[in-house]
């Protein structure tokens, strides 16, 4: 599987997200997020879409037939994107061609017909705009971390002080190493900076869990956050979330797990008066908000992309989407009052749903697709709700029926990135195996993929995370010797020796030998889990 990601990094992705005339409802603050809460759980028997109008999906049941179903090689998905044009092209095609803010028109051109924008790309020349790393998709795919910046090194579990991640954190510009695994207890929140990288596969033997308080990436503009553990927990801050965003731009969180959450565990919402857009979550697991607050999260931003990813064991708002989502090949199990909210309010929303798989667990009411308007736009196909709690997988296709008064649209309402996709079936198993930070794959996310392969029989919420009976509370991860890397430069010396760099010049870091946008240090990171 590691060496198909290799070739879907080629792929060409168009952006992007028009303008939102429907802002102003929608960037509740935080207040409003909190006060919200309530309403999820109130309004889901009421104003459910589904089980509304159940058997509409037969018209959808073509749909899956369609798609490329060789052999669970999601590469095959790609193929609507013909373009196989480099990364950095591809990025051309976007500023140049993108035209995001076009309504309909562009939209259907950008939903799913990338090989055209292929085209316009091809005469360019050194790329514009590099991808986050090969693999990265959806609206935060051009997110640029730290490159070409500083490296800081953790080299211990403290909350704070030398060493610690909380220090190497605290300057923007910098790519973040690990030289330990294990368990970073926090004693407060972590505040994410500007153009960072997180690069958690570089943690040697287990990796890292950041427990014990959420974290922040309000305006840590161009994160890249890969491999990484986020649990709050329940002595976290109470109403705060795993991972909050309010304002922002160009971030891509992937292969991460976060889970815990007092609040959201994956919470994106706008600021008023602020921008939040370009967001990507991908091949990440999402579980166990604590009750008696358990969300998934608010995605509420001007372009956000949740791909291949577990959302499990979350009360509600799996997720609450708003204005622009990008919902595909996810897997959505044992929620209880919502699955995924279909805007829940006047304000205008764009949503792209293919390829998921609902699948009911022990404590699900209903509210699969909950609480649809009007204003809620969406182009969806390809989906899967499994209801039956039997033990197999054998859902139905979700047609238009099931999303109730939502806006159906046969082409997408606005531009979104080209993306790979599989069918709702493929997804469902490349989930189980890639989702989180899964290079090596801890007690708390073994729990929740055992409970999604029961499908049906097990699965809970819980209220704190002791429930789980890990060790130490959240599960100990085995440690590990880091590489030798004299000149700490954040690339290993024997991986430098093999490619004519030096092992005694940091500064070779930054440079870009193959020059394909990508620095040496990146190549690094991108080797680590590619290999
Ligand atoms: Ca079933
Ligand atoms: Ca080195
Ligand atoms: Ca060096
Ligand atoms: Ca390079």
């Amino acid at each position: 599987m590691r060496l198909i990601r290799r070739s879907w990094s080629s792929l060409l992705i168009l952006s992007a997200c028009s303008g939102h005339p429907g802002a102003s409802d929608l960037g509740d603050g935080t207040g409003g997020e909190l006060s919200g809460a309530g309403g999820d759980a109130a309004g889901t028997g009421a104003s459910s879409a589904l089980g509304g109008s159940p058997g509409a999906g037969g018209a959808e049941t073509g749909a899956g037939d369609d798609w490329p179903s060789s052999g669970g090689a999601p590469a095959s998905g790609g193929a609507t994107s013909s373009a196989g044009a480099p990364s950095g092209a591809g990025g051309t095609a976007a500023t140049g061609g993108g035209g995001g803010g076009q309504p309909s028109g562009g939209a259907s051109s950008g939903g799913t017909h990338g090989g055209e924008a292929g085209g316009s790309s091809a005469g360019g020349g050194a790329p514009r705009e590099v991808l986050s790393f090969p693999g990265a998709e959806g609206f935060g795919r051009y997110a640029r971390g730290g490159r070409g910046g500083d490296v800081a090194h953790v080299t211990n579990l403290n909350d704070s002080g030398p060493g610690s991640l909380r220090e190497a954190i605290s300057q923007p510009n910098r790519t973040v190493v690990f030289e330990v695994s294990g368990v970073i207890r926090l004693e407060s929140r972590l505040v994410f900076r500007e153009n960072q990288t997180i690069a958690g596969q570089t943690a040697p033997g287990g990796g890292v869990i950041v427990y014990g308080d959420g974290t922040s990436f309000t305006n840590a503009h161009h994160a890249i956050v890969r491999y990484m553990r986020f649990r709050m927990g329940r002595g976290g801050e109470s109403g705060k979330d795993t991972v909050t965003i309010a304002r922002g731009h160009d971030m891509i969180f992937d292969h991460c797990s976060l889970s815990w959450g007092r609040d959201g565990n994956f919470d994106l919402n706008q600021e008023s008066g602020y921008e939040l857009k370009n967001i990507t979550l991908q091949d990440s697991i999402v579980a166990q908000g604590l009750q008696t607050h358990s969300t998934g999260g608010l995605l509420n931003a001007q372009g956000v992309s949740v791909l291949r990813s577990l959302y499990i064991d979350n009360n509600s708002r799996n997720p609450k989407a708003r204005m622009t989502t990008q919902w595909v090949n996810n897997v959505v199990y044992n929620w209880v009052v919502s699955g995924y909210i279909l805007g829940d309010t006047q304000g205008r929303s764009d949503g792209y749903m293919v390829g998921t798989y609902f699948i009911t667990g022990p404590e699900t009411k209903g509210g699969t697709l909950d609480s649809p308007t009007p204003s809620y736009h969406i182009y969806a196909r390809g989906n899967y709700y499994d209801d039956n709690k039997n033990g197999a997988l054998d859902g139905r296709p979700l047609g238009q029926g099931d999303f109730g008064t939502a806006t159906w649209k046969a082409v997408p309402s606005v531009s979104f990135p080209e993306v790979r996709e599989m069918s709702a079936e493929e997804a469902f198993e490349y989930v189980l195996a890639h989702a989180g930070a899964s290079l090596v794959r801890d007690a708390a996310d073994e729990y929740v993929i055992d409970e999604v392969r029961s499908l049906g029989k097990k699965g809970a919420t819980i209220a704190n995370e002791s429930e789980l009976g890990l060790s130490g509370g959240v599960g100990a991860v085995p440690g590990g010797t880091p590489p030798v890397d004299v000149d700490r430069d954040g690339m290993a010396d024997a991986w430098e020796l093999e490619r004519g760099l030096s092992p005694n010049d940091p500064e070779d870091r930054n440079g870009d030998r193959d020059g394909d946008g990508y620095t040496n240090l990146e190549e690094y990171l991108n080797w680590l889990v590619e290999r």
